[in-house]
């Protein structure tokens, strides 16, 4: 690979390349990944900058909100409403959209994000990070509505994550592959170190709570017995198990090594399809893993088909190793 291709020279270059990626949305990723530096920055400070603990307040979906939570929120709103590449924004810790004010110019963009992914590792020193999905402003009406919003995964113009574990890495895709960026803080700048990620389409390796068995669908029981069953069950092979609970850190692994993620529908919420939420979730980190050559489905369809009714919608999800999404799939649609 060549040497200190930092993410500024590679948009710039992909630009020239392929035209994936507009002026515009070049300046949008740029801020996007300074503003998870300086999230990193904090992250990164954990007892000694006061951020850790909770800040005694809810977001939309009912979850106590970490310091964090609220910080990594503020740095994206704070860096991206000024820039003109923007015409709004959505955040997991936000009711309601983000509209750029009038004071700033409005750009044709939509900036979704998960700003700290994993919250219930951050006073525990467990990789967390920022999850973000770009979609273009639909054409025609001026001004921007929450259902303007509301566009199927395979819409999406750009996609990424920011994880911060050992490494704070970005990992970006346009549509054309994915890339991973390594923060080097001498210089202070995202560094190229994988193109062309691939994921492996079979795996030895789920992930999923298992403390929710009793709550799963037959599918997903099934697959689950099938790996515990091992090497004197019917696949004939042993399987490992991970789950972080922190999807950026699950997700990660399997973009690096292969492996299956299950979040799936259980019994304890019946009427809500899943824990995860599509639009700024399982949406960019579909898009990321089918880039890399895996699969992604709510156990019947390809998330990215998904069409959105409202903004903080949640899914079953199950995402990674092709050959296993396959047959998780197989499982539901047999059932
Ligand atoms: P559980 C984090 O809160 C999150 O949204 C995902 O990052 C993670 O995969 C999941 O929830 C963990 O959920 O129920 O295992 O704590």
């Amino acid at each position: 690979m060549k040497k200190n291709i930092t993410l500024s020279r590679y948009l710039v270059e992909q630009q020239r390349v392929d035209g994936l990626i507009p002026a515009q949305l070049r300046l949008l990723i740029e801020v996007v990944a300074r503003a998870c530096k300086r999230i990193s920055h904090s992250v990164n400070k954990g007892a000694l900058g006061d951020v850790l603990g909770t800040a005694g307040s809810e977001n939309v979906q009912g979850e106590v909100q970490k310091k964090l939570d609220i910080i990594a929120n503020e740095v994206l709103i704070e860096a991206n409403e000024w820039g003109g590449h923007l015409a709004a924004m959505a955040s997991e810790e936000m009711d309601s959209i983000y509209l750029v004010p009038n004071r700033y110019p409005q750009g044709e963009y939509l900036l979704m994000f998960d700003p700290l992914d994993g919250s219930s590792n951050i006073d525990v020193n467990v990789s967390i990070g920022t999850i973000f999905s770009v979609l273009k402003k639909p054409e025609g009406h001026p001004g921007v509505t929450e259902d303007d919003f509301l566009q199927a995964g395979a819409q999406q113009v750009a996609a990424g994550y920011c994880v911060y574990g050992p490494q704070t890495t970005l990992v970006l895709t346009f549509g054309d592959g994915v890339a991973m960026f390594t923060l080097d803080r001498e210089q202070g700048s995202f560094v190229l170190t994988q193109e062309n990620v691939r994921i492996p389409e079979d795996t030895k390796e789920f992930a999923i709570n298992m403390s929710n068995m009793r709550h799963w669908d037959a599918p997903v029981k099934r697959y689950v017995d099938e790996c515990l069953a091992g090497v004197e069950g019917p696949r004939n092979k042993d399987f490992n198990m991970r789950w972080i609970a922190s999807m950026v850190a699950d997700v990660h692994r399997i973009l690096t090594r292969g492996g299956v993620f299950m979040y799936p529908w259980d019994k304890r919420e019946p009427n809500k399809p899943g824990k995860l939420r599509l639009m700024y979730e399982a949406n960019p980190m579909s898009w990321l893993v089918e880039q890399a050559g895996g699969a992604a489905t709510n156990g019947r369809e390809r998330i990215l088909d998904i069409q959105p009714t409202k903004l903080h919608e949640r899914v079953s999800v199950v995402l990674g190793s092709k050959n296993e999404v396959e047959r998780i799939t197989r499982y539901h649609l047999e059932a």
